[in-house]
């Protein structure tokens, strides 16, 4: 096993082009999304039958799951593992209410009352993704923030697996985390379903949550009549080490990324040839005990990418172009260079802190920019599942205070009865005051 490896000269510098982001985008998808979506619009269920029929190989009588197999599915899943997903529901939990935003209103001097309410959405739907993507942790990461932005109905959709059920620990998660319906269906299908609705599933107002290049192009095509979260891509690490890392745990982190996908991207940055081999040579020996060696393996040779740097200035520039999905400073003093690093989803400082404990437990959402985005976006937030109204009202101080601004800018816009309508106002202000 090789990664592609690039050494850099002094000072020069790491740009795009050693990136390879390509591959994200498929046109076959689209065009499949496109009819699915209108089958749904125009057959509503029976449309969801017969494509579950066809791409899911099952027939389903009746999407919704009852409540009697979700305390079923409670049963069922290992206790240990009830437990670890409840513990790490309350801390995905504790640290989503942090993100809470309050409404606010500021009282001008003149009397005029300004602000913003915030409005948690009324409902959502989350797409659970089924297949190599099984996550009870995700529909935490999802549904979570959304419960604690007081979002009511959380509505969850994932394909059923080939009896025609649902894994139990998803099942077990959405109770856990304050699902109020679930439906057995997927892939586009499913979107569909969500943004325009069906004879048993009610239209939703935003969907989030991962899924295949299907449900990734029907997302595309159903947004603005729905809202949508970010549209994930293939999963990232970057791994910044120096020599005081453990080349043993600096393989396994790069690992934990790579398993997830043969498309997944790991980067080491890093500072020697030597430490370099160190690596590749660890990242060998872990391979022997796998039980996911051929992802991994695939992964880190078609998309992984070492960087040998000659200072920590060029490491952090090559981290900020790179702009990972999640970054591991697994360097002398991490803590020192948070200030420096401009574009990565999450960050991970120190040795004690491996990626998988934020994809779990830690409290940070695990949905974060990928493919670059990182230059210009968050991880999912409470703040995607609450909405914002200005609210304006204003005084007769305030009125007169603004009147001749607004005459002013609306006569240049030419928007005559613009001007008039605070014209209007004023004449009647001015007219009060000179009879009393
Ligand atoms: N690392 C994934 C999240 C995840 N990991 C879910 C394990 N389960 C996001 O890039
Ligand atoms: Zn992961």
């Amino acid at each position: 096993m090789t990664m592609r490896r690039i050494d850099l000269q002094p000072l020069e510098p790491f740009t795009s082009d050693f990136i390879d982001r390509t591959g994200a985008f498929n046109p076959g998808a689209l065009e499949a999304a496109t009819a699915i979506i209108e089958q749904v619009r125009q057959e509503g269920d029976g449309a969801l039958r017969a494509l579950t029929e066809k791409f899911d190989g099952v027939a389903i009588e009746n999407f919704r799951v009852p409540g009697e197999a979700i305390d079923a599915a409670m049963a069922e899943v290992d206790p240990d593992t009830l437990e670890a997903l409840r513990h790490a529901a309350a801390q995905i939990r504790d640290f989503h209410e942090r993100q809470k935003q309050q409404s606010w209103f500021f009282a001008r001097e003149d009397g005029a009352i300004v602000g913003s309410k915030v409005t948690p959405l009324e409902s959502v739907g989350i797409y659970v993704p089924g297949g190599r993507a099984l996550y009870p942790s995700t529909v935490l990461m999802n549904a979570l923030p959304a419960q604690v932005a007081g979002v009511e109905r959380i509505v969850c959709v994932t394909p059923p697996t080939k009896d025609g059920t649902l894994d139990a620990a998803i099942l077990a998660a959405c109770k856990i985390a304050g699902v109020t319906e679930i439906y057995t269906v997927g892939g586009a299908q499913a979107v569909a379903a969500l943004a325009y609705g069906t004879e048993t599933i009610r239209p939703v107002a935003k969907i989030t949550g991962p899924g295949n290049a299907f449900v990734a192009a029907a997302k595309k095509l159903v947004s603005g009549d729905v809202g949508i979260d970010m549209i994930a891509g293939p999963s990232e690490v970057c791994v910044v080490a120096d020599e005081t890392a453990d080349p043993r745990l600096v393989a396994i982190d790069l690992m934990a990324q790579a398993e997830h996908d043969p498309l997944a991207a790991c980067y080491l940055v890093t500072f020697s040839d030597a430490y370099a081999d160190a690596v590749e040579a660890a990242i060998q020996v872990h391979l022997a005990d796998s039980t996911r060696a051929d992802i991994t393996r695939t992964s880190l040779e078609d998309h992984g990418l070492i960087v040998v740097c000659t200072s920590m200035e060029q490491a952090l520039e090559a981290v900020n172009v790179i702009a990972p999905e999640h970054l591991e400073m697994h360097v002398e003093g991490a803590m020192e260079y948070l200030g420096a690093i401009r574009n990565a989803g999450a960050i991970f400082l120190g040795a004690w802190t491996p990626e998988a404990v934020g994809d779990y437990v830690a409290g940070p959402n695990h949905t974060l920019p990928t493919g670059g985005t990182a230059r210009y976006s968050s991880p999912l937030s409470v703040d995607d599942f609450v909405k914002k109204s200005s609210i304006i009202q204003y005084s007769p101080a305030a009125l007169k205070n603004d009147a001749r601004a607004v005459v002013q800018i609306a006569t240049h816009e030419g928007l005559w009865a613009h001007a008039r309508s605070v014209a209007l106002r004023l004449k009647a202000l001015l007219d009060a005051e000179q009879a009393s």
